[in-house]
């Protein structure tokens, strides 16, 4: 099965995607997500100029092959650019392999390891009573599991909040807009805020919280034990991860749950802290984090140490990557959670799909490959767009984690 074209589509139906899309001379094709939020434009050029010549003539059935010829071959490892370029590839050939094997990819990975796979999706408001009518109108939605985030009291724009009436999308701007940040302001805000969310939901629905980085390890110590009567699902990226030994000093003053690993791209971004047991999920997307080939090695070394999968799904990961995603979820054997923010119809329009939503869950479908495809025509009327992530400044000005 020679490869003989590998294309790259970039469109922008309401926000930027990118899909690679890669041929064999037996005409199966398949498709992978190249999409890397606010700079979708240098993924494309490491494709096109690097990527695609090196692909054209290899065999599209040796996927392992040609991950490690992409990975090691490259000399220059790691980082977000090379790994969503390789995942794109990855995902593609995974498509194609499953197409030419007339299965739906899960049944290629060993088979489906549980009925219907578990996703959260996100509630927000400008304020406690706007959020909590969020919650309740995805809760009615079916949403076993949610993400809450609020406006903060006396903070101009929060993470994770939308204007009221609009899908929440943070790459708003062609350059980056600023938001401002105080951590004292949230840490005195946010125990309040889940407080009212159980007095008003009970006990049985998932809650989940997402930092986004904001806080030093000793804050998200403080906010972990403050938030544990609200017994959450979990709590995310509560500290920047570079450094993965922070993660000890959280653990040793908590029992909530922690997630973190969205803007991880290999298993070294996750070795530490899934060997000293200091994360309970792990965030990695097969977008972000080289594919399916490496997030089989990544769920295989969390499952030595307790930590289950809970990839990221925001969405600035196309369509094509929920697919691949979901096969993915219904195969792992330590799967947590997936994360679901739903694409608008826009979006949709680009893509088609065999993933099915119902009451809480998704199924992958029973299409041949990932089961989902992309209609190039409709992707050729939205060109690409600059939008850019926001940056976050403290109160006086300094420049924070956004
Ligand atoms: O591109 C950045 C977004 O995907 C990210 O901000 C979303 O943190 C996020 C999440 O948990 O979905
Ligand atoms: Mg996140």
């Amino acid at each position: 099965m020679k490869i003989i074209d590998a294309k790259v589509i970039v469109c922008s139906p309401g926000r930027n995607f990118v899909t690679l899309k890669i041929t064999t001379a037996e005409g199966v094709y398949g498709i992978g997500d190249a999409t890397l939020n606010g700079r979708e434009l240098a993924v494309v050029s490491y494709l096109e100029d690097y990527v695609i010549p090196a692909l054209i003539g290899r065999d599209a059935q040796r996927i392992e092959d040609i991950w490690q010829y992409l990975y090691r071959g490259a000399y220059w490892r790691r980082g977000p650019i090379g790994l969503t370029a390789i995942a794109a590839v990855d995902v593609a050939l995974w498509d194609i392999k499953a197409k030419q094997a007339n299965m739906p990819l899960y049944q290629l990975l060993g088979g489906r390891s549980r009925d219907r796979i578990m996703v959260y999706t996100h509630a927000n408001g400008k304020d406690i009573d706007t959020t909590l009518e969020a919650v309740a109108s995805a809760q009615a939605k079916g949403y076993r599991a949610i993400r809450v985030q609020s406006g903060i009291p006396g903070i101009a724009k929060t993470y994770g909040v939308a204007k009221q009436g609009d899908a929440y999308e943070p790459a708003d701007a062609d350059l980056p807009s600023e938001e401002s940040w105080s951590s004292e302001k949230y840490l005195n805000f946010v125990p309040e805020l889940f407080k009212r969310v159980r007095q008003e939901f009970g006990d049985e629905l998932h809650l989940l919280h997402d930092v986004h980085h904001r806080l030093s390890p000793i804050e998200a110590a403080r906010l972990g034990k403050a938030l544990e009567p609200c017994h959450l699902f979990w709590l995310e990226d509560a500290t920047p991860a570079e450094n993965q030994d922070a993660f000890k000093l959280i653990r040793q003053h908590t029992t909530t749950p922690l997630a973190v690993g969205e803007v991880f791209n290999t298993i070294h971004d996750c070795r530490e802290l899934m060997q000293q047991q200091l994360i309970d999920y792990i965030r990695t997307s097969v977008v972000h984090a080289g594919g399916i080939t490496a997030m089989r090695r990544i769920a295989d070394l969390g499952s030595l140490f307790n930590v289950k999968m809970g990839s990221h799904g925001a969405t600035d990961l196309s369509p094509v990557c929920m697919g691949a995603a979901l096969h993915f979820d219904y195969w792992v054997p330590n799967f947590g959670i997936q994360e679901h923010m739903a694409h608008s119809p826009l979006m949709e329009s680009v893509f088609t799909r065999s993933y099915h939503f119902e009451d809480g869950f998704f199924t992958p479908g029973e299409k041949a490959g990932h089961g989902v495809d992309i209609n190039e025509a409709e992707a050729a009327k939205y060109p690409y767009k600059r939008a850019m992530l926001p940056v976050a400044r403290l109160e006086d000005g300094t420049l924070w984690h956004w």
